[in-house]
């Protein structure tokens, strides 16, 4: 399909086996909410591209009372335990932007695990403190890497999966695909 492909969805949970199993966490998002036609429109596949995460559908999707209300968007909320949180909503309500990330993504059945449902499965090139489910993420994907691949061992998935770090890193370094992280989508708006 024609990149770039727009998705925007609730981060939602998985089997949580990217963090356990593999080290690398990946946020789980619904295959739907695609701009272009229905799930068949993004083939299986390693892709990478810039992601936002809207951090104020954190606060909505959290029953924690330690998470600062969504509602009150005039002040900064109170630091609460939550650091990862409360850090972003500073940022919030002090700038127009989200920091936008570089990331690659993996859509399909992970023939490793023989998965029965395809799913999209976001890893942020960046360290977080704390999780983020229920954030809304925003994500351009404007490249392909490779197919998905069955392995001999967890290593060699794991080995491949650096590489695609790596390639996708470099790619989002070039001229032609920095100027997508002004993107109106990732702002949330578009
Ligand atoms: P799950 O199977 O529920 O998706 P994972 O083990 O894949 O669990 O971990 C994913 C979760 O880890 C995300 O939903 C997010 O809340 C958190 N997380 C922390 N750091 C990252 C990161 N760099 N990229 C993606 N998700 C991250
Ligand atoms: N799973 C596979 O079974 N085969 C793959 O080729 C494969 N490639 C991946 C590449 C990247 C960049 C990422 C983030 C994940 C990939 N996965 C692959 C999915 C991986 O198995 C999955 O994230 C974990 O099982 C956690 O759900
Ligand atoms: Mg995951």
């Amino acid at each position: 399909p024609p990149f770039p492909l727009k998705l925007r969805g609730p981060v939602i949970k998985g089997f949580g086996r990217g963090s356990k199993d593999l080290g690398i966490p990946t946020a789980n998002i619904p295959l739907s909410g695609l701009s272009v036609g229905g799930n068949d429109a993004l083939d299986s596949g390693i892709y990478y591209g810039w992601c936002t995460l809207d951090h104020r559908t954190i606060a909505q999707t959290t029953t924690s009372s330690s998470v600062p209300s969504a509602t009150d968007d005039t002040s900064p909320p109170e630091r609460s335990s939550n650091h990862a949180v409360a850090d972003l909503e500073y940022s919030s309500s002090n700038t127009t932007s989200s920091t936008v990330y570089p990331t690659v993504l993996s859509v399909g059945y992970n023939p490793y695990y023989k998965n029965t449902q395809r799913s999209i499965e976001i890893h942020i090139l960046h360290n977080f403190d704390s999780d983020f489910y229920g954030a809304t993420l925003s994500l351009i994907i404007l490249g392909f890497i490779r197919p998905e691949y069955d392995y001999v061992s967890k290593d060699a998935l794991v080995e491949d999966i650096r590489e695609d770090i790596r390639i996708s890193q470099r790619s989002l370094d070039r001229e032609a695909y920095l100027g997508w992280k002004s993107d109106d989508w990732l702002a949330g708006d578009a």
